[in-house]
């Protein structure tokens, strides 16, 4: 895209947003300073480096596009080139199976230590990358349908162990950066068929919960992470979204929504303001479920808008962590990663340009046909040139230029892996 057009459409647009009290340029500033975590799981399938086998846990990556990566040096590579199309900073969230047992030798999930991530906080690091932390109870062969909610001690205490060295890793992480890092859990428990012992595995995991989070930490942040069901897993889940959020308030922690996690009507932007209101801060797994969390890639529509929107409205953009979280194995994983990360900054961009001042104003008058007015012009506003700018600035491919560049890759190196 030539430069001069890009600078000309966004002088226009800027005078277009300035009329109605909009400033593009602080729009701009803010969004450089907003960092998405990525999702490193898009890259391979959610496989990690443990040869663990396959997919468990009651989650699909479905599709078998080639060139997923295979090594943790293909991961890397391909996460330099996921954040070399992406404008601004980024973070990078793990999962534990994602561990680098090169130079130490392989060890299970409950002997997991900060050196086996040494390696990840290096290539961080050197790449201007913090990092976030999943602990992971899927894929594994002590991964039976209950986990940290599990009647058999030996079972319980094993995932126990695993997600307090979760939480150790995660301090290291934070303390190494000089920032927390965020650990999320989230664990599959749950059953197929009618659970008639239903309080007694939640009562299992709130005790699980309390020995884990026992010792405190000043560089990581913990967040748990709800879910409707899972596959094999549909009739009862142990950490539902009641179970999470009453436990959050109470210790104060972090909720996760991801957005696949609810029933597909719920908004899950509406959750927010509540949230945020007994929670210190709040996480965001941001996918797009097709008819069920089928973690298909982001992309603009009503409910990623929504979220954004909301999070700008509730002034939370400083609380709240924006995590990616789908896993599409039918198309190029790395344009699966920069189109769903692009379109959540687009999302956020668009929240940031809406001319709350007025908005807010309205509502307060009860002006409820120029409240719906406004909202309806401000979708046909030309973000777009500003978007454009953002890119521009940031030296990453404007518009759709993007799309060669990854076909590059594809070319050169992703088709190569087979
Ligand atoms: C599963 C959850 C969870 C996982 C990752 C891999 O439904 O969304 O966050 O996707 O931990
Ligand atoms: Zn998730």
């Amino acid at each position: 895209m030539k430069k001069e057009l890009v600078e000309k459409a966004y002088e226009i647009a800027k005078e277009r947003y300035a009329a109605i009290g909009v400033d593009t340029d602080a729009a701009l500033e803010t969004l450089q300073n907003v960092q998405l975590s990525l999702h490193c799981w898009q890259a391979d399938d959610v496989s990690g480096f443990e040869n663990a086998g396959s997919l468990t846990g009651g989650i699909q990556a479905t599709g078998n596009y080639p060139g997923k990566a295979r090594t943790i040096e293909e991961l890397q590579a391909d996460i330099e080139k996921v954040t070399s199309l992406l404008p601004g900073k980024h973070r990078l969230s793990l999962h534990a199976n994602y561990a680098d047992f090169r130079e130490t030798g392989p060890v299970d999930r409950d002997e997991l230590e900060p050196k086996h991530f040494e390696s990840w906080m290096q290539w961080a690091e050197k790449n201007g990358m913090k990092l976030d932390f999943n602990s992971t109870s899927f894929s594994h062969p002590k991964s039976e349908d209950l986990t940290l909610a599990s009647p058999k001690e030996d079972i319980r205490a094993f995932w126990v162990e695993h997600t307090k060295r979760c939480r150790a890793i995660a301090d290291e992480m934070g303390r190494r950066q000089n920032d927390p890092a965020m650990l999320n859990i989230w664990i599959h428990d749950g059953s197929k068929d009618i659970t008639v012992n239903r309080m007694k595995y939640r009562a299992i995991l709130k005790k699980s919960l309390d020995e884990i989070l026992e010792q405190k930490y000043e560089w990581m942040r913990d967040s748990v992470e709800s879910k409707v069901f899972g596959i094999g897993l549909e009739s009862y889940t142990v950490g539902s979204n009641d179970f999470y959020t009453a436990y959050a308030a109470q210790k104060n922690m972090m909720v996760t929504l991801d957005t696949g996690h609810f029933h597909p009507t719920e908004s899950i932007a509406d959750k927010m303001s509540s949230l945020l209101l007994f929670t210190p801060e709040v996480m965001l797994h941001v996918s797009r479920p097709v008819r069920w969390d089928s973690d298909h890639v982001t992309i603009i529509n009503d409910e990623t808008l929504d979220l954004t929107k909301e999070i700008v409205r509730c002034d939370a953009l400083g609380r709240v962590h924006i995590g990616l979280d789908y896993f599409d194995a039918s198309i190029n994983r790395i344009g699966a990663y920069v189109i769903g990360a692009r379109a959540t900054q687009k999302c956020l961009l668009q929240a940031l340009l809406e001319p709350l001042t007025t908005l807010r104003q309205y509502e307060a008058e009860g002006k409820g046909f120029e409240r719906l007015a406004l909202l309806e012009e401000c979708k046909s506003l030309p973000w777009n040139a500003v978007w454009d700018m953002f890119c521009l600035k940031n030296n990453v491919p404007v518009g759709e230029e993007f799309i060669a560049d990854i076909q590059k890759y594809e070319e050169e190196v992703t088709s190569k892996r087979c």
